[in-house]
């Protein structure tokens, strides 16, 4: 069912855009607290979690890993040349897996979800001063939709259209658990995070600040 409502209650779908479906709540708790748990071990290694550069000089305030595929601006790589050189992290199954039943649950279609293959994932950490640009997810060579999950700290997550970085925009409170699917129409719809809410993470979930998993499918293959 999809709520029109300001603030949903969990479990319920809003779609602020077309092809784009909030979920609150989607993740369990546990389900949560095992994703930490792996986001830890993500950023250990082998490629470290880091700040960004970018080619003008700029420097991202969100900290980064990714499976499967690195992202470096603008591009994906299999090895991680703008931070040590070594190769991802294997994106595994069961991500993948979580990511087909959040495209299947979102849409309430499960031809969309079991079609779906994600093989990169972008692990976004925000500290308290950490926030994200208006932006559109375009270094992919897929239309598949992009999932998101939002673990610890809740956020302003800016939704906007595929024209310009302007309005219209609608923000969307993103709270821990909540998950946002953008495809179809809004697949390449400018986004941004303007501010996190510092300590407002449930402190049964150990995490002081924002984790922000995105899947994607990058529609790259090894053979270039
Ligand atoms: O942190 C978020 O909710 C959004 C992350 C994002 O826009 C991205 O990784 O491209």
């Amino acid at each position: 069912m999809v709520d029109g409502g300001l603030f949903p209650a969990p479990g319920r779908r809003r779609e602020p855009a077309p092809g784009a479906v909030h979920v609150p709540g989607w993740l369990p708790p546990d389900e949560q607290r095992r994703l930490v748990a792996a986001c830890r071990d993500w950023a250990r290694g082998p490629v470290p979690m880091r700040h960004t550069r970018l080619p003008r000089g700029g420097v991202m305030s969100v900290r980064t890993v990714c499976l499967g595929w690195h992202w470096a601006p603008y591009r994906y790589t299999r090895t991680a040349d703008d931070a040590g050189g070594g190769r991802v992290a294997e994106l595994p199954d069961w991500l993948a897996a979580l990511g087909r039943r959040a495209v299947a649950e979102a849409y309430d279609d499960p031809a969309a979800g079991a079609a779906y293959a994600p093989d990169t994932a972008l692990v976004n950490f925000y500290d308290a001063g950490a926030r994200m640009g208006m932006h559109q997810d375009k270094d992919e060579k897929s239309d598949a939709p992009v999932v998101s999950l939002s673990l610890g700290d809740s956020c302003v997550f800016r939704f906007g259209n595929t024209e310009t970085r302007t309005k219209p925009y609608t923000d969307v409170e993103l709270a821990s658990g909540d998950l946002f699917v953008f495809g179809g129409p809004s697949r390449f719809a400018y986004h941004a995070v303007p501010r996190t809410h510092p300590g407002t993470a449930d402190p049964a979930l150990g995490l002081a600040g924002r984790l922000n998993i995105t899947l994607r499918e990058t529609g790259l293959t090894d053979a270039g």
